[in-house]
């Protein structure tokens, strides 16, 4: 009877450790809707992952609501050929921790890819058409 109830102990425990993870939380889960001309980073995708400029000089915000560093680097990690347009937008935040952000502000009409140096599965676009 004594072994048990240390086995109960034990799972309860264990149940309210697994708990306390989950809520333990402060950064976003992914569910969240951006505000206007934001993007959200999450781990491991952009949200939205493509997002409409229709009026020139936008200030683009992406915020890092992930647990881990991210980039928000234009172009495409290993498709060359997309590169051609990235003489007239260029940006690279940099490492981004969790909680800091990055601005850009688009100039020029065009479909600009970015995507993560750190993931580089992480994809997204900003889509300029004025
Ligand atoms: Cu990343």
């Amino acid at each position: 009877m004594k072994k048990l109830i240390y086995v109960f102990i034990i799972m309860s425990v264990f149940v309210i450790s697994m708990t306390s993870c989950k809520t333990n939380d402060a950064v976003g889960d992914g569910t969240e809707t951006p505000p206007a001309n934001t993007v959200y980073i999450y781990d491991n995708f952009f949200q939205p992952a493509t997002l409409t400029v229709s009026s020139p000089n936008t200030i683009i915000t992406w915020v890092n609501k992930g647990s881990s560093n991210h980039t928000v680097t234009v172009g495409s990690p290993n498709a060359s050929g997309e590169l051609s347009g990235v003489l007239q937008e260029k940006f690279n935040s940099g490492t981004l921790a969790p909680g800091l952000s990055f601005s850009h502000t688009f100039q020029w009409e065009g479909n600009w890819n970015y995507y993560c140096q750190i993931h580089p599965q992480m994809r997204a676009e900003i889509k300029v058409k004025f």
